[in-house]
């Protein structure tokens, strides 16, 4: 038994990472993961953005990310105070059953704090999101140009 064990968490580590990529039309239950990709920064802080889904029929809760390029990663929202965008940051993203939450420029980010060096692209960044029930997914999200979005 332990050996069965073993071997479906081991191909369960293994497909999370493709799945997390797959796109809408997969027929995919559960959580689904796209379109992950982290702006490129001049500075030791950088943000990263996706979409993720939830198919499922119970809801579901990002409860923290981490990178083994950053020193801590944060969940973000941004906000317009008067003419002030403010920075917020959330100890949890819940993600309904039925509900798209996209993370976006301007937006709901991920903040990349303590970045071993600026984010330059045609580098990618290994990102894992702790998840209340899916636990731990995978994704790598590419660096795109910082003109890419809107500031
Ligand atoms: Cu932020």
């Amino acid at each position: 038994m332990p050996g069965i064990f073993r071997l479906f968490a081991l191909s369960f580590l293994l497909l999370m990472p493709l799945s997390a990529g797959l796109r809408a039309d997969d027929g995919r239950e559960g959580l689904v993961l796209t379109d992950p990709w982290a702006r490129a920064s001049v500075t030791t802080t950088g943000a990263a953005y996706l979409v993720i889904e939830n198919r499922g029929a119970a809801g579901d809760t990002l409860l923290e990310v981490r990178s083994s390029v950053a020193e801590k990663v944060e969940i973000h929202t941004m906000t317009m105070d008067g003419m002030v965008m403010k920075m917020r940051r959330l100890d949890a993203l819940p993600v309904g059953a039925g509900e798209t939450v996209r993370l976006a420029p301007g937006g709901l980010h991920l903040m990349l704090i303590g970045l071993g060096e600026p984010l330059a692209e045609g580098m990618s960044v290994p990102l894992t999101l702790v998840f209340e029930k899916a636990g731990d997914v995978e994704i790598s999200a590419p660096v795109r140009a910082a003109g890419h979005a809107p500031r």
